[in-house]
């Protein structure tokens, strides 16, 4: 056993002596399945540890020592902290990705998938303000924030005449971070077909 450990090679010895990146979160949070789905295609693993948003565990004095700012997801990567799911997966690209496929080096094409990553960090916060605590226990949702939401629809219809990915011709991180928003609105039953 610690023959062949010797045998290996530097880098494999590096790679198992190295923990896995610990990533807090909450099933079903959003943001947090934007990381799990961008790990996965960068093939990253990680460990998950799950807090209870319901029960506001993000708020443990343990976890506020990692993040001030105590929002999930949240990874730790061998003492390296970062929240914010969209930092998050750029630095796991960045990091561990095998290929620049879904975050081109090229400037102007790096460019372009963050312009859609804010660009769906506004859809997410814009819809947020219609289905959210107070409209899932029975407030009829402000008709002007509905009117926000779907304009960002619109605005996404409108990327999507001229190509079958959201930042050029092929998957990047940017259709994995929006692909969940859309599927939400799926979940909730919200008119996608709606035309501004
Ligand atoms: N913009 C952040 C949003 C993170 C966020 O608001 N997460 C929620 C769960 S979905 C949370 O941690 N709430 C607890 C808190 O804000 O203290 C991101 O994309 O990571």
């Amino acid at each position: 056993m610690l023959f062949s450990y010797f045998m290996r090679g530097e880098e494999e010895r590096i790679f198992l002596e190295k923990m896995p990146i610990d990533l807090y979160y909450g099933p079903g949070s959003s943001p947090c399945r934007i990381v799990l789905l961008a790990a996965k295609s960068i093939g990253v693993e990680l460990n998950l540890i799950p807090l209870n948003l319901m029960e506001q565990e993000y708020l443990k004095p343990e976890f506020v020592k990692i993040n001030p700012q105590h929002t999930v997801p949240t990874i730790n990567d061998n003492g390296f902290v970062m929240w914010e799911s969209r930092a998050i997966i750029k630095y796991l690209q960045d990091a561990y990705g095998k290929n620049e496929s879904l975050y081109p080096k090229d400037a102007k094409k790096r460019a372009v998938v963050d312009q859609r990553l804010f660009f769906d960090r506004d859809l997410y916060a814009h819809f947020h303000e219609v289905y959210n605590k107070k409209t899932f226990s029975g407030s009829p949702p402000d008709p002007a924030n509905v009117e926000t939401a779907n304009k960002d629809l619109a605005f996404l219809d409108k990327i999507l005449e001229t190509s079958e990915y959201v930042a050029g011709d092929h998957l990047t991180l940017a259709d994995l971070s929006l692909v969940v928003q859309i599927s939400n609105l799926e979940a909730v039953k919200h008119d996608v077909s709606l035309k501004m």
